[in-house]
This record gives structure tokens, C-alpha cells and sequence, in this order.
């Protein structure tokens, strides 16, 4: 079962049809020359072993010392002679912390390929590439490649509760916790620690960044020993296992009668609390922590701000090579609808940026992609660029709470790409997101359903996540191609097929629901599903603003809540004046007139309507497309995509409706084209 596409996502070893290349790779891969010294070499040579018996139909003879003329060749740098000969001082030089070289080296009658790195880490990762190369196709002679890592920290965070519930997800129960205990089943997350290694990750947050009261407790020795055997798989795959803390720690399981972080029993709680951690778990990642947002405990409940908060963590996890993760989510939830001039996308902004450079070197502050809350269109938060003197990490939803719920298609590896590649213009051109950030966390789309991801497609956002964390100058093309390639099929029909159809997939989610930046006309709670007023005179601070003349939320200084000026002045100027913002973010900075005529001759309204009947007629033929497959996907995989494919069709005509009706019944203006609108 383990070979089973469901379980094992892009990791399914095929066999490999060309008989060329199969021969090719068949001669290097018979022999595997390797000196087991470490677990992580021990995973490589497991995975090496586990694909090639699929992709070849070979058993590959391990040895450790070189006696063919044939072989792959895998260590880590400086341990093996026979490598280091071949490895030039430059790309030793070239190679970095968890990157790796994969270099084919024809000398003395020999003809081999080498993988290596400066850690064992890079070894593993050397591995999973050339496996993956040889999944699609690729012509190995002569190949000479070094990848690094763009990105340091390159994190999962799980929103998992211990009763099994996952916060946002859409694919089962949790793969960690059941019934407020945690899991015996770590077959499965070795099977997940493989799927994460394959893909560049090396941090897992296995709880809810929400810590209720049991959760609370996974720093207590009732749980640490459970938490440790979870850590123990993980390491053998290079990732370090961090945990999301309740700030109230202290008082709730230490019985203090304060958390005040400057309070000295407090700071002694935290460094005792470290100290009995790491003593269960060596290289225990550190602290996730969501304080003063959406009623969690932090420092403000005693007049403290967040550098004091996380500073205080900080010196907790110090000594032992710990770091806190903390987030920037913070907001007023309680919020008045009808004060116009309070704007919760400044909110994150107000409280972070008079505290740049006050925060310890092991803290970083994880920040949502956008001010607001993963939207299906946002701006870039401004605190990307702002904070110049802290370290950041971007934070980036691959669960799809706002984008259709695992039940649309809807792959998000474009959006990223963008936000990564959104020039802040902080230190002049070219500073874009992804050259200022220590890293990207994602919240996670997967649980224990069989396909992990509930719908199959699903699983290239994670896939896209981990490569473009790891490389954010590759293409959406060139990773989405690799997730198709290795999922399914190399038949390039296949591939041109699912590629467009996934690379189109955003732009479609976002034509038939939320137009130019709005955001949230959703039903409330869970969050599925068109609702146009669901939070217009909430408490959330995420409104839209549609009156009987125009729609949009007036966020520039000159007339509106003054957001725009949070931005570095090219930018801030950009997106203040109506005529230079981008359209895409239109109803996000400006309450725009229905009648406003948009670049392309078509009036706002006339927009909202064109799109949300292009939008759901391009969700037929996402189906269509697939349609046209039935012959060369197996068929459970086929008839499960199609299901959801039709599930998708009708609720984007529900959408459609909801929308152009909505619009239509407030602004009174017909649909130029006469379509039915109700
Ligand atoms: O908007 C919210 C989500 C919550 C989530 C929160 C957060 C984990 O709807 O489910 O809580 O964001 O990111 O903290």
C-alpha cells in the first residue's frame, strides 16, 4: 500500500517506461556506495533503495567502498576521499548548509555519479532530487547541479488540536493527536517526514497555533515523552519539531499567579520549562506563539508588549539552540463597524513596527502574506520591507480555508510566487519579499485521509510550497510540471493537460468569487461559500463597504483610513492614487463607483458580472479538461478528481448568482449582455 499514489503523493515509484533512460539510469544505480555514519544517510539510502526497486525493477547492491565502474556515490563532504577528489574547491565553496551538489564524473575507466553535501541534511535532500529527476525523465549524463536553499527556516505549521480536530482543515483528522492523546501511529508520520523532506522542509509545528487547555499541557511530562517519539521520526529526516505555547503557561500548568514576562519566577518557569523539554528532546525546534490575538493570553494583559514576550521565550530556548516563532496576527476583534476609521489591515503594522530592532536574534516574527487574512487577493503586508531590523518570516496558508476548501481547485504556487517575488522597495529596487525574509512557515492542507490533502490535486500546494520555499526563483510552470510528472504521469498529454489546468486554477477561484481585493463576502465561521454581507456589520474589521453607488474600502490618507501610508513611499504613492493601483487591488485600497470605467473599457459592475460568469463557464471546463484523461489516469484517481471537479461546477454557479445578484439588486444596473441574473 505504501506505493500507493495515495499514500505516497509524488512519491510514488513508478516504473520507468523509457527504455533508454531506464537503461541509463539503471547502470549508475545498480551500485550504491554509501558509508551509513548518520540516520539522515540512513533515510537517504532507505529512499534510494525504495525507488529505485520501483522506478528500475533493480535491487540495488549497497557498499561501502568503490569496487565498479558504475555507481552512485553519496556522502557527506570531507568524509569520503573518493568524493571530495571529484568535488572542485569552488563547488565545495558553492555548496551551503543543507544544499547539495548531484554531479556525474567520468574518470580512470569510471563513470559514476556523486551526491554531496556540507551536512547530512543536503545528503537526504541530494537524494530525493535525483530521485525526482529520474521520475521525470531527466537525461543524467552529464549533469552537474548545486542547489541551495533560499530560505533557512522552512516550516509546517499544523493547526491540530489534541481531541483529533484540525483548525481549517479540510482532509480528515489530525496525523498527530486522537481523542487528547497522541498518536501511536508513526508509521504514518514517517511517511509524512518523508514527503516533507522530499520537498525541502525542515521544521514541523505539530499543534494549533490556538493552545487550548490540553494543549497546553504538550510541555508537561505526561506528554513530552509521546512528543519525543514524534521528534525521533522526524529527525531522521533533518526536521526539527517545534511547539505552538500558550503564553498563560505559568499560571495554567506552572500555578504562578502571573506571565508577566518580566517577572523573574515567570522568566525562571520558561528557562526550567526549556530545560525539561530539550531534556526529552535534544534538538527541539522552539516556541510558536499567537499572543494577544483573537482573545490568546500575551504580554498585554500586563501593560507589556511583544518584544518583552518573546524575549523572554527567547531566553528561555537560548542555551539549547531554540528559537520563537511569533506572530504578527494581531488585531482588534471587537471592532465597531460603523467607525470607518479604525482599519484592521493597519493593525499588524501599528503594533510591530515601533518595535523593530527590539527583539532578541532568536526571535522571528512570522507574518501573514497580507495584512488582512489570507484572502484570495491581497496586497503584501507592509510589514514586509518595514521592519528592517528583525528578523521575519513570511506565513503563507497552504490549507484552503478562504480559497475553496479542498473541495475547489485552487493552487496557490502562482499567488506565493508573486507575494515572494513583491519588490518592498526597502533598500531600493530589487528588495523583494523573498531576499528580506529568514524563511517561510505554511499552515498545512494535510490530514489523515489517504491522499493526505482530502482532494488529490491538493497535494501539489504543498508540494509547490516546499520548492518554492526552498527556491523562489523557479517557475510555476517549472514546479507545478515536476509535481504533475512525478504524481501522475510523464505522457505529455497529461502533463500539458493538468499543468494548465492547475496554473489557471487561482485566477478561475478568484473570477467567480471575490473581485479586485475585496475579500471575505463568505459565510461566517467556516468560512464556505458566498455570503456578500456574512461580515459586513460584524465585529471582525473585514468589511466591504457596498453602499447603492459604488463597493470598496477607502484605505488611502488622503480620504480613507490611511493604510496606503504604510508602504514605502513609491509603493504607498502607487497604491493611493486610483489610477496607478493595481486593478487587481482595486476594491482593497479604494471604494470605487460601479460606474468607474476599468483600463480594459468595462465598467466596475459590468466587470463583476463579466467575470463571474467567465469564472464558473471556466469551471466547466476545468472539468472538461480532465474529462479528456479518462484513458490515462487510473480510474479511482480519475472518478475522485472528477467528483470534485462537478462538486465545483455547481457551487461556482452558486457563487456567480450570489455575487451578480447581490450587485445587481445594489446598484440597479443591468448586465450589458442581458444575461440571467436574479
Ligand atoms: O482568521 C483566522 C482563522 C483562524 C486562525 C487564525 C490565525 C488558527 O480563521 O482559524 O486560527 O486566523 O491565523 O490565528
Amino acid at each position: 500500500m505504501s506505493e500507493d499514489l495515495y499514500e505516497s503523493c509524488w512519491l510514488n515509484y513508478r516504473k520507468i517506461e523509457d527504455p533508454y533512460l531506464l537503461k541509463q539510469y539503471s547502470n549508475w544505480c545498480a551500485n550504491f556506495v554509501a558509508v551509513v555514519d548518520t540516520p539522515l544517510i540512513q533515510s537517504a539510502l532507505n529512499e534510494f533503495d525504495m525507488g529505485i526497486r520501483g522506478m528500475l525493477g533493480i535491487i540495488p547492491f549497497i557498499s561501502t567502498t568503490v569496487n565498479k565502474t558504475s555507481f552512485v556515490i553519496v556522502g557527506v563532504l570531507g568524509n569520503n576521499p573518493e568524493i571530495d577528489r571529484e568535488v572542485s574547491v569552488s563547488e565545495q565553496n558553492s555548496i551551503m548548509e543543507d544544499g547539495y551538489l548531484i554531479k556525474n564524473i567520468k574518470a580512470g575507466g569510471k563513470c559514476y555519479i556523486v551526491v554531496t553535501g556540507k551536512n547530512d541534511r543536503g545528503v537526504l535532500y541530494g537524494i530525493f532530487e535525483l530521485l525526482r529527476l529520474i521520475r521525470i525523465n531527466t537525461d543524467l549524463n552529464g549533469i552537474a547541479k548545486i542547489e541551495n536553499p533560499c530560505n533557512a527556516l522552512r516550516v509546517v505549521n499544523h493547526w491540530d488540536n489534541m481531541d483529533g480536530s484540525i483548525e481549517r482543515g479540510y482532509a480528515g483528522k489530525s496525523i498527530f493527536f486522537e481523542d487528547n492523546k497522541i498518536t501511536r501511529n508513526l508509521k504514518r508520520i514517517r511517511s509524512y517526514g518523508r514527503l516533507l523532506a522530499s520537498i525541502g522542509i525542515n521544521g514541523v509545528v505539530i499543534n494549533n497555533v490556538n493552545a487550548h487547555e490540553t494543549e497546553t499541557k504538550l510541555i508537561t511530562k505526561e506528554y513530552l515523552p509521546y512528543v519525543a517519539e514524534i521528534a525521533d521520526v522526524f529527525r531522521e529526516y533533518g526536521i526539527r519539531l517545534f511547539l505552538s505555547v500558550n503564553f498563560a503557561s505559568p499560571i495554567e500548568l506552572g500555578g504562578l499567579r502571573t506571565a508577566d514576562p518580566l517577572d523573574d519566577e515567570v522568566k525562571n518557569w520558561w528557562q526550567k520549562k526549556a530545560e525539561e523539554i530539550y531534556a526529552y528532546i535534544c534538538d527541539f525546534g522552539g516556541f510558536l506563539v499567537k499572543a494577544d490575538s483573537e482573545f490568546r493570553p500575551g504580554p498585554f494583559t500586563y501593560n507589556r508588549n511583544h518584544a518583552d514576550g518573546a524575549n523572554m521565550l527567547a531566553e528561555a530556548v537560548k542555551p539549547h539552540g531554540g528559537v520563537v516563532f511569533w506572530r504578527c496576527f494581531v488585531y482588534n476583534c471587537l471592532q465597531d463597524w460603523r467607525n470607518k476609521t479604525i482599519d484592521r489591515a493597519k493593525a499588524a503594522y501599528d503594533h510591530f513596527m515601533p518595535l523593530d530592532g527590539m527583539f532578541n536574534d532568536n526571535v522571528v516574527l512570522q507574518i501573514k502574506n497580507g495584512p488582512m487574512d489570507f484572502q484570495v487577493r491581497e496586497p503584501v503586508s507592509p510589514l514586509f520591507g518595514g521592519l528592517t531590523k528583525t528578523k521575519t518570516m513570511l506565513e503563507l496558508q497552504i490549507t484552503q480555508e478562504y480559497t475553496g476548501q479542498q473541495k475547489h481547485l485552487c493552487y496557490l504556487a502562482p499567488m506565493w510566487k508573486e507575494i515572494m517575488n513583491f519588490d518592498t522597495c526597502c533598500k531600493g529596487e530589487g528588495s523583494t519579499v523573498d531576499s528580506i525574509i529568514s524563511g517561510v512557515a505554511g499552515v498545512a492542507n494535510v490530514g489523515d485521509d489517504l491522499n493526505w490533502t482530502g482532494f488529490q490535486l491538493a497535494q501539489s500546494n504543498l508540494f509547490g510550497f516546499g520548492r518554492l520555499v526552498w527556491n523562489p526563483s523557479l517557475s510555476s510552470r517549472e514546479i507545478t510540471e515536476e509535481w504533475v510528472r512525478m504524481t501522475y504521469s510523464n505522457d505529455e498529454e497529461v502533463v500539458n493537460t493538468v499543468l494548465e489546468m492547475l496554473l489557471k486554477s487561482w485566477k478561475i477561484y478568484e473570477s467567480y468569487t471575490s473581485p479586485l481585493g475585496i475579500g471575505w463576502m463568505v459565510n461566517p465561521g467556516h468560512h464556505y461559500g458566498p455570503n456578500v454581507d456574512g461580515y459586513e456589520y460584524s465585529k471582525w474589521g473585514t468589511y466591504h463597504r457596498a453602499d447603492l453607488e459604488g463597493i470598496g474600502v477607502d484605505r488611502t490618507v488622503r480620504s480613507g483610513t490611511g493604510f496606503t501610508k504604510q508602504y514605502c513611499s513609491e509603493i504607498a504613492s502607487k497604491y493611493e492614487k486610483l489610477d496607478t493601483c493595481p486593478e487587481e487591488l482595486l476594491l482593497f485600497f479604494h471604494h470605487v463607483p460601479y460606474t468607474y470605467r476599468l483600463k480594459s473599457g468595462e465598467t466596475l459592475i459590468q466587470y463583476i458580472y463579466n467575470t463571474h460568469f467567465d469564472g464558473a463557464d471556466e469551471a466547466v471546463k476545468l472539468k472538461e479538461k480532465w474529462q479528456s484523461l479518462r484513458e490515462k489516469i487510473k480510474e479511482p484517481y480519475f472518478l475522485h478528481v472528477l467528483e470534485r471537479l462537478e462538486g465545483q461546477i455547481e457551487h461556482a454557479k452558486e457563487w456567480r448568482d450570489v455575487i451578480n445578484s447581490y450587485f445587481y439588486r445594489k446598484s440597479g444596473i443591468k448586465d450589458e449582455l442581458g444575461r440571467q441574473i436574479y
